[in-house]
């Protein structure tokens, strides 16, 4: 850990309070002055840190900018985001972190941009990624699980997605089956997961998380599918980018240990209890082959089931929900 990152981490465990120029300086091993150039030079990156000269220095505010080593630090996790990593601009984060585990890059990391110039929806959709204002975010995982389990894995980055927007921001965000996370009925993120296996083993899973942060209504484009929104439309004031980042790492790392040391069961029911879908009249798209029904849950695979017209009980694997009407 450098210097600049250990001062952040001392920031972090003092938990708003002063720290003095001397615990820095004796924690680090270095000067008094050296401890003086890092905190102006984190000043000039944009931290907000008060100094007074008898209590030392206090963090007030991070900048809302994404820096991986400061996302890093604040985390306190097991397995995501042992190593983050933040660009300017990528074609897709979803394609970079498939990239680094074609490479072998250990689980954990996650692939931050700040812009996506072909930022990838379902189905060769396209998701509105533009610069500075929202989250894109691939976390790259291995887990030790058959292939055909691997989309159980969306619901543990919707349930987190979730959660994350209703504890932070005391905002409705409910799942959409099977990747959507809405509030009021507009799409304030989309989930995207990717993985790479063979017949019996899987070698990686990419879980894709876009959320619509800061954007302005003026940024969307016409014609979306479904009506979008962001946390700032919702909410009436801009919100910490960094903050919302960090809390939904954090989250989706202990949805992930729940995963793997108890399996789908509890993280189908943390899904289901952020989920009006059930008891409601719905029509599945699946690309133009249309099924009708009433939605009764999701079976162990994550498929939805619905009980159609006749009575019969319909698993779905994959396609677009239309709410027909509320029951
Ligand atoms: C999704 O697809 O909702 C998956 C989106 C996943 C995006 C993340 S960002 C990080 C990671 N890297 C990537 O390249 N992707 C993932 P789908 O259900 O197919 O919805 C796509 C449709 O949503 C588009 O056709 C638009 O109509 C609409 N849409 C596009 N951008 C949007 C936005 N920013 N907010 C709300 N709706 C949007």
């Amino acid at each position: 850990m450098d210097s600049r990152s250990k001062i952040l981490e001392l920031f972090r465990r003092c938990e708003g309070n002063f720290l003095s120029g001397e615990e820095i300086s004796r924690s680090l091993g270095v000067s008094r002055t050296a401890v003086w150039k890092q905190i102006r030079s984190l000043r000039e990156f944009g931290y907000d840190i008060e100094a007074v000269s008898s209590k030392g220095y206090r963090l007030l505010k991070r900048p809302d900018r994404l820096v991986g080593e400061d996302i890093q630090t604040e985390l306190d996790t097991s397995v995501v985001g042992r190593k983050v990593l933040c660009f300017e601009e990528l074609a897709s984060t979803n394609v970079m972190a498939c990239e680094l585990g074609e490479q072998g890059e250990p689980e954990g990391t996650v692939v931050i941009a700040d812009r996506q110039y072909a930022g990838k929806g379902r189905l060769g959709r396209r998701w509105e990624s533009p610069s500075g204002v929202n989250l894109y975010a691939s976390i790259l995982l291995r887990p030790e699980i058959p292939p055909w389990n691997a989309p159980q894995l969306t619901f543990v980055s919707a349930a987190a997605t979730a959660e994350t927007i209703a504890h932070m921001h005391d905002l409705p965000a409910r799942v959409k089956w099977p990747n959507d996370v809405l509030i009021d009925g507009r799409k304030v993120s989309g989930l995207l997961n990717e993985m790479s296996g063979e017949s019996e083993r899987l070698n990686y899973v990419v879980l894709g998380i876009g959320v619509n942060v800061n954007m302005e209504a003026s940024q969307f484009p016409e014609g979306l599918r479904n009506p979008a929104t962001s946390l700032a439309m919702e909410k009436g004031a801009s919100v910490s980018r960094f903050d919302l980042t960090c809390s939904l790492l954090q989250r989706l790392d202990s949805l992930y240990s729940l995963y793997l040391t108890q399996g789908f069961d509890p993280i189908r029911r943390r899904w289901e209890a952020c989920c009006d879908l059930v008891g409601q009249l719905v029509e599945i798209d699946q690309q133009g082959r249309i099924e009708r029904g009433c939605v009764r849950g999701v079976d162990a695979d994550g498929a939805l089931l619905l009980e159609a017209a006749a009575g019969e009980l319909v698993r779905v694997l994959a396609g677009d929900v239309r709410l027909l009407k509320r029951q």
